[in-house]
């Protein structure tokens, strides 16, 4: 498999965890969706985004939440990091959709920050989508457990929130001026101590 887009991208941070921890091989080609290698992503995704997952037999998919559903099935329920069902399910699907919707906040922070000129800058909307982020990063660590988000044992939401956040440190470290995230640096942290996770660190 051929996992396309730098590890930079929480998306495919996430993606990649995943897939070094249920033992999947893949080979990575770290394009950036700004510069030459656009036109190679928009050849894997008509969005020109990132992650892509070329599969052996060349099907490509797209969008990560879509590829860590896959992920989850090549690795059966037994390893799955995604409930199956009931309550601990939807529990996990929360926390990742809240880490994944606060980073993309984020992420538009940090493309006004970019890419937008800064007399073009519309500080209310800025102002309204940070604090979109911050609530959103502050609820997860209201959540934090102890290791792990879901519960005893990790899954999908802890690979998720601790990408989420360790990028949106890098990216946008503003954000968090003005509250503490002492358990989300605390699963990161925890994240840090297994490999799987800590190959994918981006470079800072
Ligand atoms: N919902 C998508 C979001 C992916 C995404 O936003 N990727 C960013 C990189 S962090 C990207 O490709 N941005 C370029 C763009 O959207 O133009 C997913 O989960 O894969």
């Amino acid at each position: 498999m051929i996992l396309i887009g730098r590890y930079l991208s929480p998306f495919v941070r996430r993606v990649a965890a995943t897939m070094h921890l249920y033992e999947l091989p893949f080979e990575h080609r770290p394009f950036s969706v700004v510069g030459e290698d656009r036109q190679k992503i928009r050849d894997a995704n008509p969005l020109s985004r990132v992650p892509a997952l070329i599969l052996d037999d060349g099907e490509t998919l797209i969008d990560s939440g879509a590829i860590l559903d896959y992920l989850d099935e090549q690795a059966g329920p037994e390893r799955a990091l995604t409930p199956a069902s009931g309550g601990e399910r939807r529990r996990v699907l929360k926390l990742m959709a809240v880490a994944t919707g606060a980073v993309e906040k984020a992420i538009l922070v940090a493309y006004e920050e970019r890419y937008r000129p800064e007399e073009l800058r519309h500080s209310p909307w800025v102002e309204m989508i940070s604090e979109q982020s911050r609530s959103g990063f502050q609820w997860l660590d209201g959540e934090a457990g102890s290791p792990w988000l879901g519960g005893p044992r990790l899954t999908q939401a802890d690979l998720t929130a601790a990408s989420a956040y360790e990028f949106a440190r890098i990216a946008t470290p503003e954000l968090f001026a003005t509250f503490e995230t002492p358990k989300l640096e605390a699963l990161s942290r925890e994240l840090g101590e297994l490999e799987a996770f800590r190959k994918t660190a981006p470079p800072v």
